[in-house]
């Protein structure tokens, strides 16, 4: 049975092989967000710190057998949650399936995502340029998934001078990013007021990847 691809969804190459599934996680938005909540329940959402010893805006948890961490060493994947020395929450059924799918339908047909960084934004929240590289093998594309109010995300290119684009990004969509698309500078601008019915004045944002 193919739980995800039984709602129409739009497909748009926004740059060179980087693809915008534009709703493709609504189908199942009840599941996921079910789903996205226990993981929540069992390693609580915090704001790391950067090296730099400024606060991310974003809160993070992780699920998944590695999870993402900053703090003062920098950052890293690690496979137990600093905050409870236990290891992350087992990676949802739901959540694989969903970025397997996604990936397969945007030509990466092999991808086994280990790591899924949940960033929670709130309204005034925002992420810096910036690159991710923390993963061993940058071959294999990330997936990201975008719940709750919506927002501006800036795409720029492998350099930080790149100029940078604004591609919308709203509940249920999903965007693949491979090739050299996976290496360009990217942020999310400071969220505007808006609520979601749902999940009130937050966005939340799933970032899928083969990290080990
Ligand atoms: C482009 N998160 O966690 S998702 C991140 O909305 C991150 O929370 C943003 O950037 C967010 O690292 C953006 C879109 C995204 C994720 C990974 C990418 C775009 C990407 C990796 C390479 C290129
Ligand atoms: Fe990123």
């Amino acid at each position: 049975m193919d739980l995800f691809n039984d709602m129409p969804f739009s497909k748009l190459e926004i740059v060179k092989d980087a693809y915008l599934l534009k709703a493709y996680a609504l189908a199942n938005d009840k599941v996921l967000i079910t789903d996205l909540e226990s993981i929540i329940s069992q390693a609580p959402l915090r704001h790391m710190m950067t090296k730099m010893g400024f606060t991310m805006s974003a809160a993070m948890t992780n699920c998944g057998t590695l999870g993402w961490l900053s703090d003062c060493k920098g950052y890293r994947y690690a496979v137990k949650n600093p905050l409870t020395d236990q290891p992350w929450p087992l990676m949802p059924a739901s959540f694989q399936q969903l970025a397997i799918l996604a990936a397969a339908e945007a030509g990466f047909n092999d991808f086994k995502p280990d790591a899924c960084l949940i960033n929670q934004y709130r309204v005034g929240a925002s992420m810096g340029l910036h690159q991710d590289k923390n993963e061993l093998d940058i071959h294999q594309p990330v997936v990201s998934v975008s719940f709750g109010i919506p927002a501006i995300f800036q795409l720029g290119g492998l350099t930080r001078a790149d100029k940078t684009i604004k591609i919308p990004l709203e509940h249920g969509d999903v965007v693949v990013w491979g090739g050299e698309s996976r290496l360009y500078f990217h942020g999310i601008a400071p969220l505007k007021m808006h609520t979601h019915p749902v999940l009130g004045a937050y966005r939340y944002n799933l970032t899928f990847r083969k990290a080990g």
